[in-house]
């Protein structure tokens, strides 16, 4: 694919490439005019990779954007014939994910992440009294720093601390370390396969990706569940929030989209579609917005119970919005972030919230930014309404796809814009 610089001719013409064939592992329906439409098995001719999420490609002769992680290479045509499932070999791509957490770079991460360490201290402290002689569950521990609090700061009868990946080894020594091996025992396992001696009184576990849900690690925690978890026992967090904003994102708008106008005095605007596709079609997940870069009160459009979520209903989540402008700016995109909490152990006890939002001290996973393709000015008194649907991805099970349908009325004139915003995500940081 590479072609080097100085053998182009003066035509940026591609013709020189022969696209490249592909399948599509699923069936995908565009969001735009600009991308494409496609059933599972569908041949693509891929043309271009202008980024790692969406390729220029082609199929029965149209032509327009694909998101790769929908499709695979096309074998020979001997290969071919053998295979009838598309099926990549392992969905969950679980060597690599759990590959990463036997490094220290996350763990350091999420352990220098204070809001989120000490909400999780908090909930143990906070029921102490009511974890004595408790049962607990610790799925996916890391570095065992909750099992670890569950221990010094209560006395629960025992903690199962669960951990997939290679840091298992070294917790069981952290464990050790702390005097805690009485209480703690360390299981290295993929929380699906473990087998305990008894139920748990409590399952906790530290399960939030990006945007709530990246990861997918939320389905080991409902299986382990209804696994392990006793009648009447107590999940930790107990629910979760997804909430949304209208918002502005000047900085971020400056230096990616505005940029192209006149860099060292020229007209660059012809790339401006290139980096719309580029930079907007995908969420920005490092995100932090200022308070005052939010153009309407953040409403919360999703809410998952912990107790009653099924796996199932992880494939599609949906929810609702209906913003009320309340300062005059620049609409660019909408910033989500979520909240967890956790029910205190005793009735009428005081929970515990663990909040990502603007307001609340930031936390490793910031926030996350939806760009629009262009920005709106809106007034006072305009109200923005829409609906946001999470499609977990099919064939890429810790994936997921973002879709923001929105239109705005304006107090003003009777202009209505519509769009809708696909975003295809990786769970990687
Ligand atoms: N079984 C055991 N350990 C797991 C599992 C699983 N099914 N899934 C993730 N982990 N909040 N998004 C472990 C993983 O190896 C890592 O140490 C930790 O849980 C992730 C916690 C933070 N990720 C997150």
């Amino acid at each position: 694919m590479s072609k080097q610089p100085d053998m182009q001719t003066e035509t940026e013409d591609e013709g020189d490439v022969s696209p490249e064939e592909y399948v599509a592992l699923s069936d995908f329906t565009g969001a735009g005019s600009d991308q494409l439409t496609f059933s599972c098995g569908d041949r693509l001719l891929v043309h271009a990779k202008p980024s790692s999420e969406w390729w220029w490609a082609e199929v029965r002769e149209v032509i327009g954007y694909a998101p790769a992680s929908y499709l695979r290479e096309r074998a020979t045509d001997e290969e071919e014939e053998g295979e009838d499932d598309a099926c990549p070999d392992d969905p969950w791509q679980d060597e690599e994910y759990f590959g990463s957490y036997g490094t220290l770079r996350l763990h350091l991460e999420m352990l220098s992440d204070k809001s989120r360490t000490e909400a999780y201290r908090q909930v143990i402290l906070s029921n102490s009294a009511s974890l004595r002689n408790k049962v607990v569950m610790d799925l996916g521990c890391g570095t065992g720093i909750i099992s670890l609090f569950c221990a010094q700061l209560a006395e629960p009868s025992l903690v199962y601390a669960v951990e997939a990946s290679s840091m298992a080894d070294y917790t069981r020594q952290l464990v050790k370390q702390n005097g805690c091996e009485e209480v703690v025992t360390v299981l290295q396992a993929r929380a699906e396969e473990v087998e305990l001696p008894e139920q748990v009184d409590v399952l906790v576990s530290e399960w939030m990706g990006n945007c709530l849900l990246f990861e997918f690690m939320v389905e080991s925690v409902l299986q382990a569940r209804d696994c392990w978890l006793r009648e009447g026992g107590v999940m930790w967090p107990s629910s979760a929030a997804l909430t949304l904003v209208p918002c502005q994102a000047h900085s971020y708008y400056e230096e990616k989209m505005a940029f192209w106008e006149r860099p060292y005095g020229l007209d660059f605007t012809p790339l401006q579609p290139l980096a719309q596709q580029e930079f907007f079609t995908k969420p920005k997940f490092s995100h932090l917005i200022e308070p005052a870069d939010c153009l309407a009160t953040p409403s919360d459009v999703i809410l998952l119970d912990m107790y009653t979520l099924q796996v199932k209903d992880l494939e599609e989540i949906k929810g609702q919005f209906h913003f009320c402008v309340d300062k005059p700016g620049s609409f660019h995109g909408f910033t989500a972030w979520f909240t967890v909490h956790f029910d205190s152990l005793e009735t009428g006890g005081a929970t515990v919230e663990l909040n990502t939002g603007p307001h609340a001290e930031p936390t490793h996973w910031k926030q996350t930014l939806f760009m629009l393709d262009k920005p709106v000015s809106v007034c006072v008194g305009d109200s923005i309404s829409g609906t946001i649907a999470l499609h977990r991805n099919p064939i890429w099970r810790r994936h997921m796809t973002v879709s923001l349908d929105w239109n705005i009325h304006s107090s003003t004139e009777a202009t209505e814009n519509c769009k809708a915003n696909t975003l295809t995500l990786h769970y990687a940081t």
